[in-house]
């Protein structure tokens, strides 16, 4: 077994989870907020036999779009360095960061 995060665009989310249920992944989602950008994302907890792990990466890459952001840099940011005050820079977002781990143990205690 595997557990894969997967960290997604809020944009994505609602077609990415109707795909998950319909091909009966069981998740759990997590509201998130990027470092960087600051702004809401989603990160999913997905528990996957090991023999359904590509086709899920298949299903998030399909769902998942990478997207470019404007982002406006105030005088105070610190994000970017160097840039000039008020200048917008474009950052590209997405489609979905993925992390797969292996699990040792996945029991349901009832
Ligand atoms: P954010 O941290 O808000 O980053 C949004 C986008 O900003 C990133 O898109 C990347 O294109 C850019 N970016 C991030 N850090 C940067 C930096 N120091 N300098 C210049 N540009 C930078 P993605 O790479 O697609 O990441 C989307 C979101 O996925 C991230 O939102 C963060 O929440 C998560 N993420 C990405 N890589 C991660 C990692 N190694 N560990 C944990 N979370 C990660």
């Amino acid at each position: 077994m595997r557990l894969v995060l997967a960290i997604v665009n809020t944009r994505d989310i609602r077609s990415l989870r109707e795909a998950l249920v319909e091909s009966d992944y069981r998740f759990t989602e997590l509201g998130s907020t990027g470092g960087f950008l600051r702004q809401g994302n989603v990160t999913l907890l997905i528990g996957v036999e090991t023999d359904r792990l590509e086709a899920l990466l298949e299903l998030l890459a399909e769902r998942c779009r990478r997207r470019e952001v404007v982002l406006s840099v105030s005088g105070a940011d610190t994000r970017v360095h160097g840039d000039t005050p008020g200048e917008p820079q474009v950052v590209s977002v997405g489609g979905a960061q993925v992390f797969v781990l292996a699990v040792e143990r996945a029991v349901t205690l009832d």
